[in-house]
Order: structure tokens, then C-alpha cells, then sequence
């Protein structure tokens, strides 16, 4: 630890003095949601040794196997959360619908998580995350599916916990993007990257699941072939966790891309979830100077008609995500 070692919450302390609207509530939540970061932190660092890895035996509302950890870290945000009066309620990759805490009559925020993303490397030890979104209630102590189903331009904080070789938070609340380590002898967050801003490297890396190649349309297939077939071709980077391949993608720049697919050929969709995946991390990605989009338009931008909504995703370096954006839609390289 060296003395410029500024801890997480003072930062934030720091940092709400320039919102008018903070009144000390907001820093209480983002504690809130720091402390349920570190509970699930100590339970990752702990699988494998005690009973928390594999299936519950039952699905979410995606349809798909919910894990333990999934679960637990669902738990660990409901509990913190649902004892937060400025909460007026939250919702849930893991939840069918959100939860409305009635009694918060007080509440000015709802929040919108991911608990652990990259459930299919939980078992394998491989970095899996949490995301999290952040919105100021639109009426003080009500909160409705109104409050949930807004752009992801009108987010007031946006943020995610990796639980990596170390356990990071990356957040920003419009003014930058900062990222804190945490130190776990003392149990801290502290700031190891302040105003992170994604470069554009010499050094170019795509991240997508190319597993699905022929699942995609024509344009997509040819722009994945040219990053190969240039004269020094794009480098393939995978993890299959989105908090971590974003991670890398914010620090190394690159693009990260999960597309239209049409696995249902009926109804081509994308895969990740707007709400708690897509605009969270396009807001980080924003304050950081990179940009996102669904290869339509900017995902911030995208109002949302359910909670759980699908969208295409391209993340990244500004100048790839352009580049794929026109590619894709019959533009010029
Ligand atoms: P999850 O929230 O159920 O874990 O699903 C989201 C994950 C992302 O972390 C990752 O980018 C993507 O799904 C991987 O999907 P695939 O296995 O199809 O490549
Ligand atoms: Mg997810």
C-alpha cells in the first residue's frame, strides 16, 4: 500500500459533492452495494472448499441453470439492498420482476443488477463479475416498472465488481471511470486506476464467440473474416465472462462483441441483456471515452420495452465499434 492509496468510500464522498442532487443517501448506496461486492468476493475466493459450487436444480426466468453462487449473490444483493431506505426497488438478471421495497417511502433510487456474471465459468475458476445499474426514481418514495424501463443515458451510476486474479470495482457516475482494488488484508477497496479512459492500441484485439459463426448474418461473418485478413490482423481474445473480456477490452482497448444471431431463425436476437449488462458497461464505456452499440444505434440510447430485453453488442475501442457499426451495415471498412 502506498500513501496515495485513497479508500473507495472517501472517493465517493469526495465525488457527490458535485451533484446537486446527492444528499449522502447516494454514497450509502454504493456502499451498500460495495459490501455485498465483498460478501460475494469471499464466497468466489472460497469454492471449491465448502458446498457453493454447481446447479440449484432450478431454472431463472431466462430459462437457464441457475447456480449456487448465482443464487447466492442474487441473496447477498436483495438482503443489503431491501435494508436501504433510499432503495424504492430492485431488479434481477435471477428475478422474473423486480422487487418493490413499499416501505421505503423515502426511496430516490432503484438499481438494476447482474449478481454474477459469466455463470458458466463459476465452476472452472475462471473471472466472473457483477454489474450494476444505478437510477434516480422519476417520483421520490415511489417506485414503479416505469422507474426500470428507462435509456440507459438517464443511469446516475453504473458499475461492476470483477472477481479476478484480484477482486476490482470499476464504476463511474458520469465523471470518469475509476477502479479500485481491493486489498483484502484490510478488507478496502482502494483507487489503483483513476480516470481510466480505453486507448486505441497498437495492438488490436476482437473478443466475440466465433462458436457462432454460422449462426450470424452475411456482414457480420465477412467483418469477423477481414479483422483476420488484414496485413497485421486484429488478436482473438475470449473469456466468455462480459465483465472480464470488457475488463481487458477497457484497459487494452479492443472490441467485444456479441451479435445478432439467428439460432432461432424466427427471431434473430442477441444474447446479452440490455438493462444490468449492455447499458451499464455502455456507460463505462462512454465515461471512458469508447463507445456501444447494438450495431443499430447507440445502446444508451435504446429505450427499453421489457425488463429483461436482449440486445446485440458492440463494445469497446470508439473507432472499432464505429467500424463494425458501418461494416456490418454494408458501410465501408
Ligand atoms: P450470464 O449472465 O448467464 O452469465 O450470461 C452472460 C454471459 C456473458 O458473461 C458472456 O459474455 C456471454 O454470456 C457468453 O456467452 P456464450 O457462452 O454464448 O459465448
Ligand atoms: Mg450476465
Amino acid at each position: 500500500m502506498n500513501d496515495n492509496n485513497i479508500q473507495l468510500q472517501h472517493f465517493i464522498l469526495n465525488q457527490q459533492k458535485r451533484f446537486p442532487y446527492a444528499k449522502g443517501d447516494f454514497t450509502l448506496l454504493l456502499s451498500d452495494i460495495i459490501l455485498a461486492g465483498k460478501i460475494i468476493s469471499r464466497e468466489v475466493n472460497k469454492a471449491g472448499l465448502v458446498e457453493i459450487l454447481g446447479l440449484t436444480g432450478h431454472e431463472n426466468v431466462q430459462g437457464e441453470q441457475v447456480q449456487k453462487l448465482d443464487d447466492f449473490a442474487n441473496n447477498a444483493f436483495l438482503n443489503i439492498l431491501s435494508k436501504n431506505e433510499s432503495v424504492g426497488g430492485v431488479a434481477s438478471e435471477e428475478m422474473a420482476e423486480p422487487d418493490y421495497f413499499l416501505k421505503h417511502t423515502k426511496a430516490r433510487y432503484c438499481v438494476l443488477f447482474d449478481p454474477l456474471d459469466g455463470s458458466s465459468n463459476i465452476d472452472v475458476n475462471v473471472s466472473i463479475g457483477t454489474i450494476f445499474s444505478i437510477y434516480k426514481l422519476l417520483n421520490e418514495g415511489e417506485c414503479t416498472e416505469q422507474d426500470f424501463l428507462r435509456k440507459g443515458s438517464e443511469q446516475v451510476a453504473a458499475g461492476y465488481i470483477l472477481y479476478g486474479s484480484s477482486t476490482m470495482l470499476v464504476f463511474t457516475t458520469g465523471e470518469g471511470v475509476h477502479g479500485f482494488t481491493l486489498d483484502s488484508s484490510l478488507g478496502e477497496f482502494l483507487l489503483s486506476h483513476e480516470g481510466l479512459s480505453i486507448p486505441e492500441p497498437s495492438k488490436r484485439y476482437y473478443s466475440i464467440n466465433e462458436g457462432n459463426y454460422k449462426y450470424w448474418n452475411e456482414k457480420t461473418r465477412e467483418y469477423i473474416d477481414y479483422l483476420k485478413h488484414q496485413d497485421k490482423p486484429f488478436s482473438l481474445r475470449y473469456i466468455g465472462s462480459l465483465v472480464s473480456d470488457f475488463h481487458r477490452s477497457l484497459i487494452y482497448g479492443g472490441i467485444f462483441m456479441y451479435p445478432l444471431d439467428y439460432k432461432n431463425p424466427d427471431k434473430p436476437k442477441g444474447k446479452l441483456r440490455l438493462m444490468y449488462e449492455a447499458n451499464p458497461l455502455a456507460m463505462i464505456a462512454k465515461n471512458a471515452g469508447g463507445s456501444a452499440s447494438n450495431g443499430e444505434k447507440d445502446i444508451l440510447e435504446i429505450k427499453p420495452s421489457e425488463l429483461h430485453q436482449r440486445e446485440p453488442l458492440y463494445i469497446g475501442t470508439a473507432s472499432f465499434v464505429n467500424e463494425a457499426v458501418s461494416y456490418i451495415n454494408g458501410g465501408k471498412k
